[in-house]
């Protein structure tokens, strides 16, 4: 946002919230002692405002509050508090179209990693924007590769919480961009196809969608269950089913779902062409109805009334 002055233009900084206050970006802290920073001991949402309306954001607030009670962490305002939070970070920046993360860590602690120790966790909204694909990737396709990197077991640090623990996916990201492809894929320690670093994956097979089921261990996306929605609401099949490298090479079509990348199809895994090497018609008539969704009005919060 710029403001005028003259013939002098000043950016306005954005306004983060930490704790219960507004702070400019450049001031927006919080301390090193803080558990989320010295352990990765937190919790997190990663959300967008299309147009004026935060999408999913009540389903995005539950899904916080079930990674929270999995870490046994208390979060110490409502969801409803939370909610308005979001919103009125939003409205503070002025902002209708927008990617929130919204944090809360177990709070500042000492240097034994005790959770018990930790009087407070902290609570940070941040709305800012984000672009993960460039339109390119949107309309040719990306390339990705399996990683070496299985995703974490769910007896593990599974990414089913969607924690502040995120090196399983920096893992494979770090060879995705050391290989030269796009995106990395993991697989679940049985060696089927679990997601992709920050993206749930689903394959089109004999004209049937299916993506991986969460027991592999992957994050239960909030724009993968819409998906799988508004496929059915089109007449296709769409299914969770354990998905060999085999199918993932051989599919119709391949794609990624996120809230940061909404959908994105892939065209090449390890250097096998997926298909023709161009996205798919169902992949195609998808991208063009989730745009339709997420501007729906009645799909999410309004952040002004
Ligand atoms: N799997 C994992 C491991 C994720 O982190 C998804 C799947 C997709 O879930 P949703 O609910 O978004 O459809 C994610 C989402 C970021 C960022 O800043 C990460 C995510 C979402 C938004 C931003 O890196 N991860």
């Amino acid at each position: 946002m710029f403001f005028n002055l003259g013939d002098k233009v000043l950016e306005k900084e954005l306004q983060v919230y930490v704790d219960g206050a507004f702070y400019p970006k450049s001031q927006a802290k919080v301390s090193v002692f803080d558990h989320g920073l010295l352990y990765g001991d937190g919790v997190f949402e990663g959300i967008r405002a299309y147009n004026g309306s935060v999408f999913k954001l009540k389903e995005h607030i539950d899904r916080l509050y079930r990674s929270a009670h999995m870490i046994m962490l208390e979060i110490p305002v409502s969801k409803e508090e939370m909610i308005q939070t979001v919103l009125e970070t939003l409205r503070k920046n002025n902002l209708k179209d927008s990617y929130i993360r919204l944090v809360v860590t177990r709070g500042v602690g000492d240097l034994g990693l005790n959770p018990k120790k930790c009087a407070k966790p902290t609570i940070i909204v941040i709305t800012d924007t984000i672009a993960l694909h460039k339109g390119e990737a949107k309309e040719k396709g990306v390339t990705a590769m399996i990683s070496w990197v299985k995703r974490d077991p769910v007896d593990a640090t599974s990414h089913e919480i969607k924690s502040l623990n995120y090196l399983n996916s920096i893992l494979a990201k770090i060879e995705a961009n050391i290989s030269g492809v796009d995106e990395a894929i993991c697989l679940d320690k049985n060696g089927f196809v679990c997601e992709g670093v920050a993206e749930n994956i689903f394959i089109v097979r004999n004209g049937r969608i299916f993506t991986p089921p969460s027991y592999t261990g992957a994050l239960p996306g909030i724009t993968a269950e819409e998906i799988a929605k508004l496929a059915r609401k089109l007449g296709y099949e769409a299914k969770d089913k354990n998905i060999t490298p085999y199918e993932l090479f051989n599919a119709e079509e391949v794609f990624f779902t996120g809230t940061a990348a909404e959908i994105v199809p892939v065209r090449e895994i390890n250097k096998r062409t997926i298909s023709n090497g161009k996205p798919g018609p169902i992949t195609k008539r998808l991208m063009e109805e989730f745009a339709k969704l997420v501007r729906d009005q009645s799909q999410g919060v309004p952040i002004y009334d």
